[in-house]
């Protein structure tokens, strides 16, 4: 079985999503908030030595990390008819392969250095302009992406893929879905779309629970 470092609405949901999505069974290790908690970052120290979310343990003990080697890792063992991930040599793979790393390579990074930037810099002033340099370059990228996302109903059209569940994950963060409902439109109609894929439900009603609404 598979076990996975986890914490609810963060990267591990990627991995949780697509475990989920071939049916592999999971022990969901939840570590706490990595940016406030000392004892979450030294338990996940001990297999990822950058202590990041996905941290997935594979069946044999062996440790993936990087979401993008784990979603190429798993599709390497799905059907082809499962597959998040176009195998066959060609556009749709090449195509997938891009905007893949364009993810992890450009957008992911703004969040690792944006998402507390005291780890980087002393004073407030010098962290605060280094978040809103990584918020507005982040909204760029967005727009990068949106403008390669076609009407869908996919990323890659009528095909189902991983990008489909990073684009789903990744809009939940900032700057959030109003955001990418006023300004990226095509995304933001693809995220809806990845919200109501069944296979998925419980894995997003896990990460993103809907906001508790006021009783009475
Ligand atoms: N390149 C990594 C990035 C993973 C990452 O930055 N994860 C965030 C959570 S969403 C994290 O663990 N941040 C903690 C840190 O950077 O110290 C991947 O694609 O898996």
């Amino acid at each position: 079985m598979h076990k996975l470092f986890a914490q609810p609405g963060w990267g591990s949901a990627l991995a949780e999503a697509q475990l989920a999505w071939y049916g592999l069974p999971v022990e969901i290790e939840d570590v706490g908030n990595l940016f406030k908690s000392a004892d979450a970052r030294a338990r996940l120290a001990k297999v990822n030595p950058l202590s990041q979310l996905p941290t997935l343990v594979l069946p044999d003990g062996r440790i993936m990390t990087e979401s993008a080697a784990i979603t190429l890792h798993l599709a390497d063992r799905a059907s082809a008819d499962r597959s998040l991930v176009p195998m066959s040599p060609g556009g749709e793979r090449d195509h997938f392969l891009r905007w893949l790393i364009f993810l992890v390579a450009n957008i992911y990074p703004t969040f690792t250095i944006g998402d507390d930037t005291s780890r980087w810099l002393a004073g407030e002033a010098p962290q605060k302009e280094l978040s809103d340099a990584m918020n507005a370059y982040r909204e760029r990228l967005w727009r990068v992406v949106d403008g390669v996302v076609g009407n869908g109903p996919w990323f890659l059209g009528v095909r189902f893929s991983a990008l489909d569940i990073y684009i789903t994950v990744m809009t939940r963060w900032t700057p959030r879905r109003a955001w990418f409902e006023a300004n990226t439109p095509g995304l933001h109609a693809l995220a809806l779309r990845g919200d109501a894929v069944p296979e998925l439900a419980a894995v997003w009603r896990r990460n993103f629970p809907p906001p508790a609404t006021a009783a009475g």
